[in-house]
């Protein structure tokens, strides 16, 4: 066993413990074992290779993007080899006629939405750790951010995926067109498995012209629950907001008296920020509309005024999760969903559960992120339940218990308790047809 991994062509391999420390762990409070080594692969005869060792000595394959992760999917449990695909070769092309991009596992995301800008094209997902997190990570699980209230998630923006599969080689799923339907889609099956189903190295992403106008709206309130039925009310009214996040008067407190200079200035005793990047929402007729349908929640409405104001509202946004983590280093952060006409009823059913917490997120589409702050001093049974009650007060509401982070590790214990049995057990028999020998990402997500 200790000569595993010798040879390995293609590759880099990390065995030094002291190398293996900095992957224990992603962006989540879950943290990994140390893994039997660290491969980074730099071309198919790697991966070949990695998988034949793998079913022959009986070790796992770990994925792994640029470690931005929240729900520890990317962290190793026992017996684990870490396939690090950051020096995954591959060229980012965008198809301009074919409204595509192409790009490898590797790339990081900021390239290709720049890659995508500079041809007057957009790749709206947009998760928090957009500016550092690697394309393969946002494919794997399925990654989401603000703009996912109006784009909806990365699987809704990829139209083929190059994955590696229990045969040890690579295959795509799916074309360089919005129109395939030749049987299921396995492309789909792969995005958002955790790697739970084979490794994906590589996609080809749908586009869609660039939006040239945004504007870019600050809304405070003077009584918090006022906000919670605006983005049921502004969709019926039929305005489609490309961003609609809050911050609970807690978090905003504590970003007002804690946070960089531009959080001292935010206004209310809530806050919410609204974006539309419609073609006219900037010109004066738009805004009037969006006023009346306000009502006098719009008194004190303060619209960016440039570019400058608007990355400054959106850096003070982007920061609020590694604000809290630095202030409050033992939170422990979620991500339920409920449909958006259920969020009243969501915040009365999270007020009578009693754990304490605070929240923020993107009310827009539902997605909260409910941060339990003091869960390292909370009793574990007592945290558990909180959490599971959390969960089910989501399930209830006809929502999920993650809208954008995943499974992974963090939340695999109760998408098991709490799911339909029918649905693990299919879950289940696709992953012995897929992955008979148990060698991908093992012990995540079922
Ligand atoms: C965000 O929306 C991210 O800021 C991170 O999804 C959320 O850390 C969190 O809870
Ligand atoms: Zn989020």
């Amino acid at each position: 066993m200790d000569d595993f991994l010798t040879g390995l062509p293609e590759a880099t391999v990390l065995r030094d413990p002291s190398d293996l420390e900095p992957f224990l762990r992603d962006e989540s409070h879950v943290r990994g074992v140390l893994p039997l080594a660290v491969v980074k692969p730099r071309g198919p005869s790697a991966l070949r290779e990695l998988v034949r060792r793998a079913k022959a000595e009986g070790f796992g394959l770990v994925p792994r993007g640029a470690g931005t992760g929240k729900a520890g999917g990317c962290v190793p449990t026992a017996r684990t080899v870490v396939v690090d695909l950051s020096q995954w070769p591959g060229d980012i092309a965008v198809s301009a006629q074919d409204l595509s991009l192409s790009a490898p596992a590797s790339a990081p995301l900021r390239d290709v939405k720049a890659a995508a800008e500079a041809q007057g094209l957009f790749y709206p997902p947009d998760p928090n750790s957009w500016e550092s997190c690697a394309l393969g990570g946002t494919l794997a699980t399925n990654a989401g951010g603000p703009n996912a209230c109006k784009y909806g998630m990365t699987r809704h923006w990829v139209l083929a995926v190059d994955a590696l599969l229990e045969d040890g080689e690579i295959h795509r799923f799916g074309i360089s067109s919005v129109k395939a339907n030749a049987g299921p889609s396995l492309g789909q099956l792969l995005i958002g498995s955790e790697g739970v189903f084979g490794l994906i190295v590589g996609a080809t992403l749908r586009l869609t012209p660039l939006p040239r106008e945004h504007a870019t709206l600050l809304l405070p309130v003077r009584r918090w629950e006022d906000l919670l039925d605006l983005p049921g009310r502004l969709c019926a009214a039929g305005y489609q907001p490309s961003a609609f996040e809050f911050f609970d008067p807690a978090v905003l407190a504590e970003l007002r008296a804690h946070g960089p200079e531009e959080a001292r200035r935010l206004p209310g005793e809530a806050l919410a920020i609204l974006e539309f990047d419609e073609r006219g929402c900037t010109a004066e007729s738009f805004l009037e509309g969006l006023l009346d349908l306000l009502g006098p929640m719009a008194e004190s409405l303060e619209l960016a005024s440039d570019e400058r104001q608007r990355k400054a509202i959106w850096a003070v946004r982007r920061m609020t999760s590694a604000f809290l983590k630095e202030r409050h280093p033992g939170k422990v952060s979620e991500d339920i969903v409920v449909p958006r006409s259920r969020l009243r009823a969501f915040f009365e059913g999270l007020g009578r559960l009693g754990a304490p917490c605070v929240t923020y997120g993107h009310l827009g589409d539902g997605n909260l992120h409910v941060n339990l702050l003091a869960a390292d001093k909370t009793d574990p049974a007592l945290l558990e339940r909180q959490l599971n009650g959390l969960f089910r007060l989501a399930l209830d509401l006809g929502g999920t218990l993650s809208g954008e982070h995943g499974i992974g590790l963090a939340k695999r214990e109760a998408f098991l308790t709490l799911s339909d049995p029918a649905h693990i057990r299919a879950l289940r028999a696709v992953k012995r047809a897929l992955d008979p020998c148990g060698i991908f990402n093992p012990g995540k997500v079922i």
